[in-house]
C-alpha cells in the first residue's frame, strides 16, 4: 500500500490513520505544483483529480477523498477502534464528524490560501472558521476525543485542520479548549512519527 502525500497537506490525516493502525505502507511525496512524485511518476495518472491524499491499495486500485480513505484504513483493523463498526449509530456519529471536518473546517480554509481573495473575504472566512471550530471545542471540553475516550480517525483529521489554523491564521487556536485537545493528539507516537516522516529533507 502506498500513500501519496505532500507536507503540511490534508494527507497528514490518512498518514496518521495508517500509523495508528499499524498497517504496513510506503510513502510517496508529491510536488503539487508540478504534479510529479518523488520517484518521477506523473501524479495526474495516479489521481486525475490532481490532489493528495491518494492511497494505492495492494491490488493496484487508487482510493481518493481523505474522509473515505481514513475509514477504509480503520476498517482494515477493526480492533484498533479507529472507527466504530459499520451500521452502528456510533459509526454515523463518527462519519458526521468526518463530513463536518471535511466540508466546514478543511474546505473553509480555501479562501485563505488564494492570492486573489480580497482581504475582507479572508476576514469573513477566518470568522466563519472560528465559529465552526467553537463547535469542535464544545465537543472536546468534557472528553479527550471527539467520540469520547477513544482516539478515532476523526481526531486525526481534526488535528490537521487545527494545524492549518496555526499555520494560516495565528499560533493561538480559536478556542482555549482546543489547545489541550491539540496537544493530546500531538503527543501520540503515531502523530509524532507522521510529522517526522513528512518533514522536508
Ligand atoms: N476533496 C479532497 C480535497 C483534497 C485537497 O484539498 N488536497 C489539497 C491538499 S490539502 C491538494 O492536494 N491541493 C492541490 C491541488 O488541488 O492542486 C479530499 O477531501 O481529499
Amino acid at each position: 500500500m502506498k500513500l501519496y502525500f505532500a507536507s503540511n497537506a490534508c494527507s497528514l490525516s490518512p498518514h496518521i490513520a495508517l500509523r495508528e493502525s499499524g498497517l504496513p505502507f510506503e510513502l510517496e511525496r508529491v510536488d503539487l505544483k508540478t504534479k510529479r512524485t518523488a520517484s518521477g511518476e506523473d501524479f495526474m495518472v495516479v489521481n486525475p483529480k490532481g490532489y493528495v491524499p491518494a492511497l494505492r491499495l495492494d491490488d493496484g486500485q487508487v482510493l481518493t477523498e481523505g474522509a473515505v480513505i481514513v475509514q477504509w484504513i480503520a476498517d482494515q483493523r477493526p480492533e484498533s477502534g479507529l472507527m466504530p463498526p459499520a451500521g452502528t449509530m456510533a459509526r454515523y456519529r463518527a462519519q458526521e464528524w468526518l463530513h463536518y471536518i471535511a466540508t466546514e473546517l478543511h474546505k473553509g480554509f480555501g479562501p485563505l490560501y488564494s492570492k486573489i481573495t480580497p482581504e475582507e473575504v479572508k476576514a469573513a472566512a477566518r470568522e466563519r472558521l472560528a465559529a465552526r471550530f467553537a463547535f469542535l471545542a464544545a465537543a472536546v471540553e468534557a472528553q479527550p476525543y471527539l467520540m469520547g475516550q477513544t482516539f478515532t480517525v476523526a481526531d486525526g483529521y481534526a488535528f490537521y485542520t487545527l494545524r492549518s489554523w496555526k499555520r494560516a491564521v495565528r499560533p493561538e487556536l480559536p478556542s482555549p479548549a482546543l489547545q489541550p485537545y491539540f496537544e493530546r493528539i500531538l503527543a501520540r507516537p503515531a502523530v509524532i512519527a507522521a510529522l517526522d516522516a513528512e518533514r522536508d529533507s
